[in-house]
């Protein structure tokens, strides 16, 4: 897997946490929580893996991105707006009365495939688009991300079972789970133990992977593409409210508000990860370190050294006779 790609989206996911932060700001409430635990794999899908057009959102080779757990769109306009399909001036109108970007997603912004926020709904829509694409022999893709404890809605079991039956090979879903719902943990609120097994006892293929990792996001979307006959699920363990400390794994934070000193400790900490990346980006392989040099021992005053007592000869080893380097061999070693 080639390094700078990988920097190059762990950056992107660092930038955009920025851009929740600018829509979030002070005193307003926002779904810092759930957008948060999806950067990795939202920067992935837009800024790598799915083919898109911000000129065109409509374009017909366009792969479909539907968030099925809506109330974290805010991570999708953090990306739409990276990619600029609207301007980031957008964002100090989140969530206003006539304003582009709604709470959940609207399919009157840029770049939103379906009304989705209502749970349980964005797996059955996304069935239908890749049944679509089918009939239509396109080569796009669908994705589609659910939370866990959107799991807890029965309506995505039915699409599951169609996904199965109608063998879609064209949808990867994600499962993010980050182990919290909007009042509390999924186990307490609405259990939903063996997700895994769950999903392989419906038909599909399962590929667990830490959703933080972008090199596991990466390498999962690729597995999935190459899976044929049946469709295929990405179960993804992440942390609500990833990249800022006071939020992480809180409830709180499902749909809460910044203090000031929140939004600034927030700032700072993903300046700190970005100077962070930034060492790992340059840092230089470690030096092979000189073999340390023995002390001369220090010879006893007015006695005389001991003499060496000779080594029992070992039976001779031969020695292949060194073979001279090649040109591209010295070559590489001088670089
Ligand atoms: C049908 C429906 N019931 C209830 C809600 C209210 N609601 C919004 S978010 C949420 C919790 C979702 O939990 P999860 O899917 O784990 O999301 P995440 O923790 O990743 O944000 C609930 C119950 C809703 N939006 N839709």
């Amino acid at each position: 897997m080639d390094k700078s790609t990988i920097m190059s989206l762990k950056r992107t996911a660092l930038q955009l946490r920025r851009n929740l932060l600018e829509m979030i700001g002070v005193g307003k409430v926002g779904h810092l929580g759930g957008s948060s635990s999806l950067a990795e794999i939202v920067a992935t899908l837009y800024f790598h893996k799915m083919k898109v057009n911000k000129s065109d959102p409509k374009d017909g080779g366009r792969d479909r991105f539907l968030l099925s757990k809506g109330h974290g769109v805010l991570i999708q306009y953090a990306a739409l707006a990276e990619l600029g399909y609207f301007p980031k001036s957008e964002f100090a109108k989140v969530k206003t009365l006539g304003g582009e970007l709604q709470g959940h997603p609207d399919m009157k912004t840029p770049g939103i495939e379906a009304v989705t926020g209502s749970l349980g709904q964005g797996l059955s829509i996304g069935v239908g688009m890749a049944l679509a694409l089918r009939l239509d022999k396109k080569p796009n893709r669908v994705y589609v991300v659910m939370g866990d404890g959107e799991l807890s809605e029965g309506q995505i079991w039915e699409a599951a079972m169609a996904a199965w039956k109608f063998k879609i090979d064209n949808l990867t879903a994600f499962v993010d789970c980050n182990k919290l719902q909007a009042m509390g943990p999924t186990c307490e609120i609405f259990e939903i133990p063996n997700i895994a097994q769950k999903w392989k006892a419906f038909g599909w293929n399962v590929i667990q992977i830490n959703g933080h990792r972008v090199e596991e996001v990466l390498a999962a979307l690729d597995k999935a593409e190459k899976i044929k006959g049946g469709p295929t699920v990405i179960i993804a363990d992440t942390v609500k409210g990833k990249g800022f400390s006071f939020a992480e794994g809180k409830a709180a934070f499902h749909n809460g508000s910044l203090t000031e000193e929140q939004y600034k400790q927030a700032k700072a900490e993903l300046d700190a990860a970005a100077a962070a990346l930034t060492a790992e980006e340059t840092k230089k392989p470690a030096a092979k370190k000189p073999a340390a040099k023995k002390p001369a021992a220090k010879k006893p005053a007015g006695k005389k050294p001991a003499k060496k007592k000779p080594m029992a000869k070992k039976a001779a080893v031969k020695k292949p006779a060194k073979k001279p380097a090649s040109k591209k061999s010295a070559a590489r070693k001088r670089g």
